[in-house]
């Protein structure tokens, strides 16, 4: 099967961010990739125009409280989108599957109650090497692509609005 790093992306086709306002949640669990998404969603919205103003960067202690969080960022004025930052690898017990299952039905859940964009940028893998190459390594950088994936659904939003 032939593997794409969507990190590769065409810095040109994506819309200027510096009107926006942008959280950014990460949960606080396998530190070591959830850091490296961070910081690659951060430095992208940044290299983007998103001014460090406008930028709410926040920790959760799991990915499974990455909906609630979600929820309580956008019930506060003016967030434009919520990226939700997270890795959850596979262990002995069915622990992955409750958190996988609840996590990505429960950010869509909130996109839909929000009416704003909710992205999910969490590594749901069976290994630590395969988060690792998701956060920086061969595979790109999840954290980079949940930004631009932001940045477009804003402007996607507000394309509809003019
Ligand atoms: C409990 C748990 C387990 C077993 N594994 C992970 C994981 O791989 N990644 C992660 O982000 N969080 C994990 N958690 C913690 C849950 O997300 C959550 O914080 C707790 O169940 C408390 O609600």
């Amino acid at each position: 099967m032939k593997k794409t790093n969507l990190s590769d992306y065409d810095p040109t086709a994506v819309p200027d961010g510096s009107p926006y306002r942008i959280g950014v949640i990460a949960a606080e669990w396998n530190p070591e990739v959830t850091d490296a998404l961070l910081q690659g969603a951060v430095d992208t919205l940044s290299e983007h125009g998103v001014k460090a103003e406008n930028l709410l960067v926040r920790r959760v202690p799991g990915t499974f409280e990455l909906t609630s969080a979600a929820d309580m960022m956008l019930g506060t004025p003016n967030i434009d989108a919520v990226i939700c930052i997270g890795c959850v690898i596979q262990g002995e017990t069915r622990h992955f599957e409750f958190i996988c299952q609840a996590v990505s039905q429960g950010i869509t859940n909130v996109a839909l109650k929000r009416e704003r964009p909710v992205i999910f940028s969490v590594l749901t893998c069976d290994t630590m090497q395969q988060a690792l190459d998701r956060a920086g390594g061969r595979h790109g950088n999840k954290g980079v692509e949940g930004a631009i994936t932001a940045l477009k659904m804003i402007a996607y939003q507000r394309s509809l609005c003019e």
